[in-house]
């Protein structure tokens, strides 16, 4: 019964429009500029205030919920990023997150792709972040479809969560991947010398002999951040960065950014 409450509440909070983005910072640790975002869903709950996606979490699995929290999600973000490219702000590439659910509706790509053209957007300002789920089940042919059509048009493809799920590196042959999102568990144990590190080495040796770009996750001292700069890592993302923010905190955000 929590998960059929968990999908009253998401029915809810779709039909009454509670559902909205937070922006977190993707920094290239390089130079330390500000490379993008990654679009995370938050919702208003009425009485409990400002709720993180767990509390829904299995309407990403249903169909019909599912296709309605990406559009709402997609929509959001199209509508943010003009109002800051309007305003003259370089926000970089958004990532959102789309569930193996997303995919069953027809055309998901060319949906994503024809409300990109719809908002005079640019395909370079969206990246899409998939885990490795939407690559095993029954429909990974639409999957693979909609991945490669999104490809061509020149949308980046993330996996998302890099590191916990299994046969990766088949999938990463046979699905247009651009981008390793190193999973945070990975970062968290970095310093301590443990297994972690070895890992992390692992799949930034990856990337590198197979030409993807990897981002860290769970950046949360400058420690981390070094020691993944030191080891060949470009991109990172974590509190010691930002934490996920409304729309409205982006903009002044990215003027006090140093
Ligand atoms: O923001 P937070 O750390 O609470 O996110 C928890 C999980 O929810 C993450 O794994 C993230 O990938 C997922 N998530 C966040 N926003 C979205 C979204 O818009 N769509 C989907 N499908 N998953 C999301
Ligand atoms: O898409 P994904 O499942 O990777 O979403 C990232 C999740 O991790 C979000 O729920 C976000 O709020 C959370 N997160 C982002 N940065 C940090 C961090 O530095 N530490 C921890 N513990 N969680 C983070
Ligand atoms: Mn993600
Ligand atoms: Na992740």
């Amino acid at each position: 019964q929590q998960t059929a409450s968990a999908l009253r509440l998401a029915q809810q909070a779709v039909r009454f429009d509670w559902i909205v983005p937070f922006y977190q910072p993707k920094i290239a640790l390089g130079d330390g500029g500000v490379a993008g975002f990654e679009a995370l869903l938050r919702w208003h709950h009425p009485r409990r205030g400002l709720q993180a996606p767990d509390t829904i979490a299995p309407a990403f699995d249903d169909v019909n919920l599912g296709i309605a929290i990406g559009e709402r999600m997609l929509s959001s973000v199209l509508r943010d990023l003009s109002s800051w490219l309007d305003a003259g702000l370089d926000v970089g590439s958004i990532a959102i997150n789309a569930s193996a659910s997303e995919f069953l509706r027809g055309g998901y790509a060319e949906w994503v792709l024809n409300r990109l053209r719809l908002a005079d957007l640019p395909t370079s300002c969206l990246e899409l972040e998939v885990t490795e789920t939407v690559f095993l089940g029954r429909d990974a042919k639409y999957v693979e479809h909609a991945l490669r059509t999104l490809s061509a048009e020149g949308i980046k493809i993330a996996l998302d969560d890099f590191g916990t799920g299994y046969a990766s590196l088949l999938h990463l042959k046979k699905f247009p991947v651009d981008v390793l999102k190193l999973d945070r568990s990975f970062v968290s144990n970095l310093e301590s010398g443990s297994s972690d590190a070895a890992i992390v080495k692992a799949v930034l040796s990856l990337g590198q002999n197979l030409d993807l770009r990897v981002v860290a996750e769970g950046v949360e001292t400058s420690a981390q951040a070094s020691l993944l700069w030191e080891q060949g890592c470009d991109f990172g993302q974590g509190y010691f960065f930002g934490r996920p923010m409304a729309a409205e905190a982006v903009p002044r955000f990215l003027r006090s950014w140093p």
